[in-house]
């Protein structure tokens, strides 16, 4: 088969260079893929030629790569993600293969403008924020540094939903990303792989006499694989992204559909299928529904299936199983994969519970993404044994003999066992999935210093002690392919013109960039590119939600979702605050903003709702104005997403990054809008902190509490009524709020937010933290006045970034946790 493949021409990248031209490429898949008359194709027809042009570039490569990687032997890694978030495809793919001019000229002969076309793709939205981008930013890196691997999730039909601002309001469409057909899936109809639910657990004896067990009955689901490619760059190399589809078992099952109830079968073929259908949109909050375990099991359980068939090719013993296989799980979401390798292992392959254990520990690694106590999954016994017995039996078993194993007699400490097991007692028990995944796990890792600090000093402390070095840090990383060469072309322009290209792949080069900050020349030109992409930005706003806003105004920009703990309403504070200081003073002079908020609030997270509704009032007041023109622009962007984060992030003057300290994991917008020449104005929280250490403390705005002071101040009574009660222009802030001058019809509409200040106690500190906020905005102001001292400070920052590659986050992966190498060229 290897060998056909080999003999039959169609291995090199060259067989499609310029022997056949580009054009007549699209053409003739406009004309035989698509069906169409390639004589006068519109734009969506000229688009998917382009895309499947290009994608027949990526398949050749990703076949020879396959093989490569079944030649070798080679380990592998798995990461179990149940959300990525590529965003768009067509331009990335064209910058992996260094086609963009070419695909330019020959669409341009066609009369299309490729960027244009590009506007053409819906985003693949398969995910909510941070965590899902990091997850496609760690592929990108994996595939560019040659290791094997492959990502796993689920292919959603509805992705993030579709935000519109009705009113000043979230309106939440459903996000049917894929209805017009991707170009970019490979769909495997022909390989199927089992998935079960419910059942029960049934013991029986083999043919040695053993008492065994095996999971029966209950109702059997298909997983069909989806593959995305996911190119290298400049290079033969290419990884697979394998999303599952459920399809029903029932179309397989003539039985059922034999035995009269024809409706009722389609109907239950239709409900199975509704396992893949939707995307969960709340970032960071417990959604505790069945269907979300049972997504869960189902990508974990088709994936652990692929995993191992792949892994039996190799003819090897299980105890060998992690020399060639790592599997990382992106937050506790797939951690049911710990007792779903147990019940494969012990149940399916025959081995002792002794063995099985020890392959998994061995096997695994775990993430943890937050510590916000709402975030942490935890799931009803009573729910997960009903849809999952074999699996409660097996988690119940790991628990008891972890529990066994703390016991010790000189142990004094009563409350350790309660602590730290796997079961939460309460009304009802329920399983923590992070316990589950630590005691599963051979390392656990945070995703910034002061995260990981955090778990073992906090949240994991426990657990720090029971497995000494268990705990590590990764600090998460950004792919400068995505976030600077494809976001910011012309930046990377002006880069490439001083230092070369390098650092597309070799992020530290930037550091070249330092001596220019103190040429003069060189920071016209840099001025000149910051400019030119707010004004890019800007016709886009207009287009949006016609808005016309000035380039020349400072951009501070706040783009992520909506969350209480990461402070759009601080932002709202002082944008009202300077709001009143120019109404009581119109003529002294300003420094004229423009502040751009964007993100999307979970659907039922009423409280974030109400802050994009106050954004929007605020923006309405402020905008419509007569006295403020020209001073304050406030604004709201429907629907951020990857595709828009593109555009925002090149013009970002000013980066917002105001969580309150100790509550971001990571974050990863500050290091895309750093890494864009954007100064931050920011909490000593999460990343922030390695950002300050690597471009200086003079080189970004810090305020506000630490995290050590915020859990301090807690603890010791905080009132945040002082700080309304002993700062006047604080006050006159939240009294315009409750007055209702943003609501006027509705005067009380914004008193729950101010409630929630005043009243319910102020959780995330946004009074403690109100002054030194302003404060140092206003240095912020004062600095954008000297825009050579500015420039500087933004060449800097950009210089600096280099440790914030996705690249390098990935190799300590490889090097630190998996123990994985990169695969030797590809021939
Ligand atoms: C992050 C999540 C998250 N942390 C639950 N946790 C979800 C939790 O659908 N769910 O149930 C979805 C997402 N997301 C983010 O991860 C952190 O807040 C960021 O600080 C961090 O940069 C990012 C990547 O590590
Ligand atoms: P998978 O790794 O089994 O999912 O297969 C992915 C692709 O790798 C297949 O579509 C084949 O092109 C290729 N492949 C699968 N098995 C082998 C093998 O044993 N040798 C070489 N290539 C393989």
């Amino acid at each position: 088969m290897v060998e056909t493949l080999r003999q039959d021409g169609i291995s090199g990248p060259h067989d499609f260079a310029p022997a056949v031209a580009l054009k007549d490429e699209i053409r003739r898949h406009i004309w035989l893929s698509m069906g169409r008359d390639p004589a006068k194709p519109n734009r969506h027809a000229c688009f998917m030629g382009l895309a499947y042009s290009v994608r027949d570039r990526l398949i050749d490569r990703w076949i020879r790569t396959q093989r490569s990687q079944y030649d070798t032997l080679s380990k592998r890694v798995y990461f179990l993600s149940l959300e990525f978030l590529p965003g768009r495809f067509l331009m990335n793919y064209l910058i992996s293969l260094q086609m963009v001019e070419e695909a330019r000229q020959a669409v341009e002969e066609m009369g299309f403008d490729l960027d244009e076309l590009e506007e053409e793709e819906w985003d693949a939205g398969l995910g909510n924020g941070g965590l899902g981008r990091l997850a496609s930013c760690y592929m990108d890196s994996l595939a560019c540094l040659d290791y094997p691997a492959y990502g796993y999730g689920i292919r959603y039909d509805y992705g993030i939903f579709h935000q519109t601002i009705e009113n000043g309001w979230q309106r939440e469409q459903c996000d049917n990303w894929a209805r017009k057909g991707t170009p970019w899936e490979i769909r495997r109809g022909e390989y199927l792989t089992p998935v079960r639910f419910y059942g029960r657990t049934e013991i029986y004896t083999d043919a040695a006499g053993r008492e065994c067990f095996r999971w029966v009955d209950g109702e059997v689901v298909m997983a069909m694989a989806c593959d995305i490619l996911v190119p290298g760059f400049g290079d033969q190399f290419v990884t697979n992204m394998r999303l599952w589809r459920a399809k029903s078992s029932r179309e397989f099952n003539l039985d059922e559909f034999n035995q009269g109830d024809y409706i009722g079968a389609v109907e239950a073929k239709v409900q199975s299928e509704t396992i893949s259908s939707v995307l969960y949109p709340s970032d960071e909050m417990e959604q505790g529904r069945e269907l979300r375990l049972k997504q869960q099991y189902f990508f974990v359980a088709a994936t652990l299936a692929d995993i191992v068939r792949r892994y039996q090719k190799l003819n090897r013993d299980f105890s060998e199983f992690s020399d060639f296989v790592a599997i990382q799980l992106n937050d506790t979401h797939p951690a049911i994969a710990i007792p779903e390798l147990m019940r494969l292992l012990m149940d399916e392959e025959g081995l002792s519970w002794k063995k099985a254990w020890s392959v998994c520990e061995k096997t695994f690694a775990y993430t943890n993404h937050t510590v916000l106590p709402e975030a942490l999954e935890t799931w009803p016994v009573d729910l997960l044994r009903r849809l999952l017995p074999r699996h409660t039996d097996i988690i119940f078993e790991i628990n008891r003999r972890f529990l066994e194993g703390l016991k010790s007699p000189r142990s004094k400490d009563d409350g350790l066992a309660g602590r730290v097991s796997l079961i939460a007692e309460g009304v009802g028990q329920r399983v923590r999935m992070a316990h589950l995944a630590i005691v599963g796990s051979h390392t656990v890792n945070g995703v910034a210093a002061l995260h990981s600090r955090i778990l073992k000093k906090d949240l994991f402390r426990d657990f720090n002690t029971i497995f000494p070095g268990r705990l590590t840090n990764v600090t998460n990383g950004i792919t400068p392919r995505r976030w600077l060469a494809q976001a910011n072309p012309a930046l990377s322009r002006l880069i490439n013109d001083a230092i070369g290209s390098e650092w597309i792949t070799n992020l530290e080069q930037l550091r070249k960039l330092e001596p220019l900050a103190e040429d003069a020349d060189f920071r016209r030109r840099w001025i000149k590119t910051k400019r030119d992409n707010k004004k890019r930005l800007a016709r886009y706003i207009l287009r949006k939600i016609g808005l016309g806003v000035d380039p020349d105004t400072l951009f501070s920009v706040q783009v992520k979702r909506i969350h209480e703990y990461k402070r759009q309403l601080l932002n709202v504070l002082h944008v009202i605050t300077l709001y009143h200081r120019i109404r009581a003073n119109p003529d002294a002079p300003v420094v004229p903003r423009t502040v751009i908020f964007a993100g999307k609030a979970a659907p039922a997270y009423h409280q974030a709702k109400r802050i994009i509704k106050l954004i929007n009032a605020v923006a309405a007041k402020t905008n419509s104005d007569p006295d403020i023109q020209g001073k304050l622009r406030v604004l709201f962007l429907p629907n951020y997403c990857v595709s828009q984060a593109e555009k925002i992030i090149p013009a970002a003057d000013l980066s917002e990054q105001i969580s309150t300290a100790g509550m971001e994991a990571s974050g990863t917008g500050n290091m895309k809008m750093s890494l864009n020449g954007a100064l931050t104005i920011g909490t000593l929280d999460g990343a922030n902190v390695e950002i300050m250490e690597e471009v200086g403390k003079e080189n970004i705005f810090i305020f506000g509490l630490t995290a050590d002071e915020v859990v301090a101040l807690r603890g010791s009574g905080y009132r945040p009524r002082d700080y309304y009660d002993s700062d006047a222009e604080l006050r006159q802030v939240l009294d315009s709020i409750i007055r209702g001058d943003f609501s006027p019809d509705e005067p009380l509409l914004f008193a729950p937010i101010v409630e929630t200040l005043l009243q319910q106690g102020d959780y995330y500190m946004l009074l403690a933290d109100y002054r030194a906020y302003v404060n140092t905005q206003e240095a912020v102001g004062k600095l954008f006045l000297d825009r050579n001292e500015w420039a500087k400070k933004s060449i800097l920052n950009t210089a600096r970034m280099g440790k914030f590659s996705s690249d390098r986050s990935v190799k300590e992966y490889a090097d630190r946790i998996w123990n994985l190498k990169p695969l030797p060229e590809i021939g």
